[in-house]
């Protein structure tokens, strides 16, 4: 149920993972609430360390907190490096969750993803599918440590009271996306790969996998207002799937990435990568009742992030 809008003004609001893609646009759209932004360096605190959590916490006491903080990556980089994923995405949760609730906080918005649904959930996937079936293989390490997370969540407001939520946002894209093609999502990793073959005069341009699966996907600009929304209308156990309500295929994708660059080449197929789930499209009933709806549609999206690659606000971005 969603409780009394909790305001923001004047509160301390620690942004946890304040320079990554969602952290950033967290700060952004922050802006105009009118209240005080916290912000910590991983090079001052390494949230993995729970002593170093805990003090940083005790010291900085904020009232609020959003938890974007993790270790990401595409479907190669989750296959290929998965202790990474599962560790450090399960102590971030842990440390920071249990430090809030101890600190008093008084709400905090965790971020997960839509990977934490079984790979052959039916669609759109409400946030009831939850553990119904096996998990997708590429993502199940990154997938069992946001589970974990959206649990604490919950079992802290069962246990304790406290007031902690889970969003669950789809495939995100925008400024500040990370554009290193071995480790990034497939909508900055388009971007490059065209750009590259524009700029080369190449005659075509590879994907990974068949390009059938589907995904949808929303802008980060779009996922921080929802998560604002979140904030201060939401408190309830069950988790909250944040999306567009659209998905298209990849390589349908790939040709929309490839009109936007100005990339008039052929698609090739690079068939010895994954295609991973084959759709993960999230129902976003949830978040429509509590009164919000995406804004950025795909096609200025994409415009905006190729922008955004061109200005160099990508990290492991190719020179323009
Ligand atoms: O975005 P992506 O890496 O992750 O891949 P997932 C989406 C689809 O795009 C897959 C295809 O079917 C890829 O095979 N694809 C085509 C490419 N070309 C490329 C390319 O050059 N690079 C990449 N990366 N993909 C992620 C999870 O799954 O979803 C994350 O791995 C997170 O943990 C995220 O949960 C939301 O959408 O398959």
């Amino acid at each position: 149920m969603s409780g009394a809008p909790y305001s923001l003004a004047g509160k301390r609001v620690w942004v946890a993972g304040h320079r990554g893609m969602v952290g950033s646009a967290l700060c952004r759209r922050l802006a105009g609430e009118g209240c005080e932004i916290l912000i910590v360096g991983r090079e001052r605190l390494d949230l993995r360390r729970q002593a170093e959590v805990e003090a940083w916490l005790a010291a900085n006491r904020p009232q609020a907190v959003f938890l974007p903080a993790a270790r990401v990556g595409g479907i190669l980089a989750n296959d290929t490096w998965p202790a990474d994923f599962l560790y450090d995405n399960l102590m971030i949760a842990a440390n920071v969750i249990h430090a809030a609730w101890q600190a008093g906080v008084e709400k905090l918005v965790y971020l997960g993803s839509t990977c934490v649904y079984p790979k052959f959930a039916e669609q759109p996937i409400v946030e009831e599918a939850l553990l119904r079936g096996p998990l997708e293989p590429t993502n199940q390490w990154y997938a069992v440590a946001k589970i974990a997370g959206l649990k604490l969540c919950a079992a802290y407001r069962r246990q304790h009271g406290a007031d902690f939520i889970a969003a669950m946002p789809t495939n995100l894209y925008g400024p500040g996306d990370n554009f290193d093609l071995a480790a990034s999502h497939v909508v900055p990793a388009l971007i490059r790969k065209a750009h590259e073959a524009k700029i080369a005069g190449a005659a075509s341009m590879e994907i990974w996998g068949t390009g059938t699966p589907r995904r949808e996907f929303l802008h980060v600009d779009d996922c921080a207002d929802a998560l604002v929304h979140l904030m201060r209308h939401y408190s309830d156990e069950i988790h909250v799937n944040v999306g567009s309500g659209e998905d298209i295929a990849i390589a349908d994708l790939a040709r929309l990435v490839m009109r936007v660059v100005g990339f008039k080449g052929d698609l090739t197929h690079d068939l010895s990568k994954p295609d991973g789930t084959p759709r993960k499209l999230a129902s976003g009933e949830r978040l429509a009742a509590l009164g919000w709806r995406p804004s950025i549609g795909l096609g200025e999206g994409l415009a905006s992030a190729y922008d955004a690659f061109l200005a160099g606000e990508g990290r492991g971005r190719a020179p323009a």
